[in-house]
């Protein structure tokens, strides 16, 4: 029998002299919520969970139910097992101290409990991201300040994916690997060991309304991958998908390659993009170099970046390696 989540990092955590188990709690907690957020998404409307809240979020975007939803499960099941000094997410503004009444703990997390949530009414896969960061040390009242490190310094990040099946996609900085959530015994077993990004693909995936808006080195990137093998294109013919669930097309580069574009654009001023640096385009970068693929804003590594504050944007370009790279070297030339 395949070994479960849990199992597997206690595993991997008797290899790291010193481990005091605090990361294996703490990831419990977030297979609990994971599990908890799986249910609520598959229940759908038999638990009137579907529509829009009524709210928005800081981002100026509706808040779904399903949003506050799955914020307060995860705020709930994070909050009590005294590994964290406090949270940050997407549905809320500000950072989320650990209450007094509970321990603190030594770690940072940030998330983004339901991404993709456009898609959640017409029942189309959605996804929790996370990342686990040390909280500095002495620090017991942490402010938003000590969420704004670079990406490097994430000592875990994963995402679930609800689709066809629930799936837990994890990295602690030693590779990538997949579980399946069995729904007969309530547990995650390992189902895709090792996960590697092949370094070519002939798949991109962009939101191609936006094309008006890109920086030229996009345009190109695009334009000879929709000519394909036809002049002023490639050597090879390309296929486009765009869920707009970001979990799910990381996924299925994770799968099968391919190269993900949420690039810089003009479209509305004082905007670096759509996804967020700390819970969206960091954990996805961690996870998707440790699986051999590259992620950049087109200029820079995305996981060297400084943030400069918890909702950050930034442009994201990620995935097979070769492709990711001549985005690149399109940025540099131009
Ligand atoms: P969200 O966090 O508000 O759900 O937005 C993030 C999502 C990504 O999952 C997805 O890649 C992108 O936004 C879709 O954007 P668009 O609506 O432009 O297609
Ligand atoms: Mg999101």
């Amino acid at each position: 029998m395949s070994k479960n989540l849990v199992q597997f990092i206690i595993e991997e955590q008797r290899q790291l002299p010193g481990a005091t188990g605090d990361f294996t709690g703490l990831l419990s907690d977030i297979i609990t919520a994971c599990k908890q957020i799986a249910h609520s998404v598959n229940k759908g409307a038999l638990i009137g969970v579907l529509g829009s809240a009524g709210s928005e979020n800081i981002q100026g975007e509706t808040q779904k139910k399903l949003d506050v939803i799955t914020n307060d499960i995860f705020i709930e099941a994070n909050q009590w097992g005294g590994h964290l000094t406090a949270m940050a997410s997407e549905e809320m503004d500000d950072i989320y101290p650990i209450p007094a009444q509970y321990p603190k703990g030594k770690y940072l997390l940030t998330f983004d409990p339901l991404d993709g949530s456009s898609n959640i009414d017409v029942n189309i896969s959605v996804g929790t991201i996370f990342s686990i960061l040390r909280c500095p040390e002495e620090v017991t009242n942490p402010t938003a300040e000590d969420f704004l490190q670079p990406g490097t310094k994430q000592v875990c990040a994963g995402y679930a994916l609800y689709g066809p099946s629930t799936m837990l996609v994890l990295t602690t900085g030693h590779g990538v690997n997949g579980f399946t959530l069995n729904n007969d015994i309530g547990e995650f077993m390992l189902t895709h060991p090792n996960m590697c990004i092949p370094a070519d693909t002939q798949e991109f995936a962009i939101n191609m309304s936006n094309q008006r808006f890109w920086e030229a080195p996009v345009q190109r990137y695009v334009e000879e991958c929709v000519k394909g093998k036809t002049p002023g294109g490639r050597e090879k013919n390309f296929n486009m998908r765009w869920v707009a669930s970001m979990v799910a097309e990381v996924h299925r580069i994770l799968t099968r390659g391919g190269i993900f574009m949420y690039p810089f654009d003009n479209k509305e001023v004082g905007k670096a993009g759509k996804l967020r640096l700390l819970y969206e385009a960091n954990p996805m970068s961690f996870i998707v170099e440790q699986a051999g693929g590259v992620c950049s804003t087109g200029r820079e590594r995305i996981m060297e970046l400084k943030p400069t504050g918890l909702h950050q944007r930034v442009p994201v370009i990620l995935g097979s390696k070769n492709e990711v790279e001549r985005v690149v070297g399109y940025h540099k030339g131009a």
